[in-house]
């Protein structure tokens, strides 16, 4: 009661809500007024800003908890009452007529289209120091992942200008959520790179708050274990994201500027924006509210899979179930041996790779109703099995892919299918975890990561007729991965199998050891043959014939062991680095007509 004279009439109000909720620990063991004032009012402004930053505020994080924590207590089941089962979808085929035909509709939709890019996670079963965005993606030309997501982005926006029709923006929008883990590092690395090559108003940061940490079955707050005037947080997750979409009004200003489509995607993968034009076309074409882009999925894979939820009631939905709860709900209802392999060698759950596309309207109209919140879960760890204490500390967590739980079933909730190889290739686990993956499993490691990018490029230009040498398998990090010719393009060259097919005009052989890299969107390949690594650089306006065989001794991936200090963690953690021992590099970094013969 003393200590009330130091809060105004806001903070007093807030303290007795606490008090309400059975918070009174917070403050039981606040001395007399004038010992530690400073600390108590820093206190109170955080326990105001756990109160903004949550949809409803402190007490209704606090009575959401309670429920949750007392459902899971009594071990029940997020889908009682629920049977799954396999939803259908579009599935896609790389490069036939039908992916064409949605590749086309997508780079019209392109310039329609907002980006949100969620990284504010740690990513702690990855362990890499820095934040996930400036790994390198693949180590040919180093390029991280946020430097490839934004040249992919302008590339659209280029390609789909070419194709406006009516009312669209100027610029496509990109939006990124960090948090207090990722913040100040993703802003460095934009700054310092120019924001590579975007507007800097064209991004917008939107920074995550963490969430309270609960304590015990009541869901009284945890307080810092170090820190008596400090309440314990945690991140809430990445369905975080949809309420700061519509808090920060970012979600009316796309809508004012025209923008129909709003595209998620993670951090660290590769080969997304390969998916893109034709997942994109998809939403278009079928007028989806809703799509989720999914790839085949192991039985058991640590993905989640998408899938159909018929309640009793008559309820139904799409949705993503974690990996975690698939194969324990389809045990539960009927699927004795659980989530299994069918004849196809996958599990008929297709895999949610989390890059979802949401029509803005009805996603605005949605959120007008609940502000973003998403449903949410518990996961306490507890001491026994009495379940009445915490081994330590939990808190409520949300996943963006559980948007479409709120949904009326009207809506139209959707997904489309892709080649693994063309869309998926994450990289979140470290070297050891990977190494113990079971074998026909991904390893979603950074050596897996990279390694896909080689395969899809390789397998993009054998499917327009060039002749790509076969991999030769290696070991690295205790991975065993297929090793492709190393060819990478940037997104200007070609973002769609249409593109690429343009632009690789005759004959092209590439042997097994070779590197090529292209860079510049108007290189032509009339004819190639390939032993070595050839590097071509082109500006904008210069339009470059490759018409050439070329021979040299290329460069080479060479075994690294992950435990030696003494190399950049970036390229320990893949286990491999590329030594250059000769290269043919093209650089034309002035409009006009070349042609390069040899
Ligand atoms: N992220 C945030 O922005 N904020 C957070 O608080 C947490 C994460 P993880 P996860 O691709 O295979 C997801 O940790 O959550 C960002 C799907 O839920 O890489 O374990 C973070 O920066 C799962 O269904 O993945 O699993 C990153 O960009 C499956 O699809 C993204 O959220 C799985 O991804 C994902 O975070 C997958």
């Amino acid at each position: 009661q003393k200590n009330l004279a130091l809060l105004s009439g806001d903070q007093i109000e807030l303290a007795k809500m606490l008090m309400g909720e059975n918070q009174g620990h917070l403050f039981a063991h606040w001395p007399e007024p004038g010992v530690d004032d400073e600390a108590k009012q820093l206190f109170v402004k955080q326990v105001e800003k756990l109160d903004s930053s949550y949809p409803g505020g402190l007490i209704s994080y606090i009575r959401n908890a309670r429920k949750l924590l007392a459902d899971s207590k009594a071990g029940k089941n997020p889908y009682y009452g629920f049977t799954p089962s396999v939803p259908s979808g579009e599935v896609l085929t790389y490069g036939n007529e039908t992916f064409i035909k949605f590749e086309e509709a997508g780079i019209k939709e392109a310039r329609n289209t907002a980006f949100v890019l969620v990284a504010g996670g740690l990513g702690e079963r990855l362990g890499y120091k820095g934040i996930k965005l400036a790994l390198p993606s693949e180590t040919t030309t180093g390029t991280c992942f946020l430097q490839h997501y934004i040249e992919a982005i302008l590339a659209l926006q280029n390609a789909s200008s070419r194709m406006a029709e009516g009312k669209c923006q100027s610029q496509i929008p990109l939006a990124i959520m960090t948090s207090d883990d990722t913040h100040a590092q993703t802003l460095k690395l934009l700054e310092s790179n120019a924001y590579f090559g975007m507007q800097q108003t064209q991004v917008k940061l939107l920074k995550q708050e963490k969430v309270a940490c609960l304590g015990d079955n009541d869901a009284r707050l945890a307080l810092d274990p170090s820190d008596k005037y400090k309440i314990q947080t945690k991140p809430h997750g990445h369905g975080d994201v949809h309420a700061l979409l519509y808090s920060s009004g970012v979600l009316t200003s796309w809508h004012s500027a025209g923008v129909k489509w709003v595209l998620f995607f993670q951090d660290t993968n590769g080969l997304l924006f390969k998916a893109i034009p034709a997942s994109l076309g998809v939403s278009s074409i079928k007028g989806y509210h809703v799509n989720s882009l999914a790839v085949l999925r192991k039985a058991k894979e640590a993905i989640g899979g998408i899938t159909k939820l018929t309640h009793k009631d008559g309820r139904s939905m799409v949705i993503n179930v974690e990996y975690n709860q698939l194969d324990p709900l389809l045990r539960a209802t009927g699927h004795a041996d659980g989530d299994v392999n069918d004849e196809t060698g996958f599990s008929p759950y297709p895999g949610n790779i989390n890059q979802l596309i949401l029509q803005l309207e009805p996603y605005i109209e949605e959120l007008k109703k609940t502000n973003g919140a998403i449903e949410e879960f518990v996961n306490p760890k507890y001491k026994d099995s009495s379940k009445t204490a915490f081994k330590s500390s939990t808190r409520l967590e949300c996943m963006m892919q559980d948007y479409p739980k709120s949904l009326d079933p009207s809506a139209r909730v959707g997904f489309t299918v892709m080649d693994t190889w063309l869309a998926y290739a994450p990289v979140k686990n470290n070297p050891e975890d990977a190494a113990k993956v079971p074998k026909g499993n991904p390893y979603h490691s950074a050596t897996s990561g990279e390694m896909a990018i080689y395969r899809a490029n390789s397998l993009i230009l054998r499917k327009s007729g060039a002749e790509i040498a076969d991999p030769k398998v290696e070991t690295f990090n205790g991975q065993e991965v297929e090793v492709w010719p190393r060819i990478v393009w940037n997104p200007h060259w070609a973002l769609t199998s249409s593109d690429v097919k343009r632009k690789l005009s005759g004959s092209c052989q590439v042997s097994q050891q070779s590197t090529l890299v292209i860079k510049g969107s108007d290189v032509l390949v009339e004819k190639l043959s390939l032993d070595g690594t050839l590097v071509v650089k082109a500006t904008e306006g210069a339009e470059v014939k490759i018409c050439a065989s070329v021979k040299n001794q290329g460069w080479h991936l060479k075994p690294v062991d992950y435990k030696d200090d003494s190399v950049a963690e970036e390229i320990r953690t893949r286990g491999f680095r590329i030594e250059k021992i000769n290269q043919i590099e093209l650089t034309y970094d002035k409009p006009g007509k070349f042609t390069f013969t040899s």
